[in-house]
């Protein structure tokens, strides 16, 4: 594994009310020991903030970054056009459209500046694709992984037994 102190995440929230995401993120980082930093800016509200941001990211260490924002959610786009690091935007729910603004805000970006997508509120997902991305160069966060993936896979597997008064398919079904 890589040196775990540094951050080598950066997770920028639109506004401290996006915090609910934040957590989610930080279990799954933690989980799987990866070193992250939060903050607070917005691509309305602070645009020179993110600008600064996204430009120091790189050289300050960090190699992936997630924006989290609601409503019109510019952030992760605006995050994408300051930095040749991979940025994942985490739509956040709320608003009188649910969170389908803010999804459909960073997936619909222009030709030459991407910004991966994860689902509304999918804060885990935003988290474990960027420690896919990570792992690429690092095989014990890919063993890491792997292992989450393989807990995630026994508690379906384990679930079944909870279905017990329907008629199961046995197991050798699945063999
Ligand atoms: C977005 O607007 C933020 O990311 C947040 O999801 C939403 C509402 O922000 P607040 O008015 O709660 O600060 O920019």
């Amino acid at each position: 594994m890589e040196d775990r102190k540094h951050p080598i995440v950066g997770v920028v929230l639109g506004s401290k009310s996006d915090l609910a995401q934040a957590v989610k993120i930080a279990e799954t980082f933690d989980a799987l020991a990866i070193p992250f930093e939060v903050t607070v800016a917005s691509a309305h509200r602070t645009p020179e903030d993110v600008t600064a941001y996204a430009r120091n990211a790189r050289s300050r260490g960090l190699k992936v970054l997630i924006g989290v924002a609601g409503l019109a959610a510019a952030l992760p786009g605006c995050l994408a056009a300051e930095t040749t690091l991979p940025v994942i935007g985490l739509p956040v729910g709320g608003g009188t459209l649910g969170g389908m603004d803010a999804l459909l805000a960073i997936a619909q970006m222009p030709p030459g500046v991407p910004a991966a997508t994860v689902g509304i509120n999918a804060g885990q997902n935003a988290a474990l694709l960027a420690a896919r991305i990570l792992a690429l160069s690092d095989k014990g966060l890919h063993e890491a992984l792997w292992a989450f993936q393989g807990q995630a896979a026994d508690k379906v597997r384990s679930s079944r037994k909870e279905l017990d008064t329907l008629p199961l398919a046995p197991e050798e079904a699945f063999r």
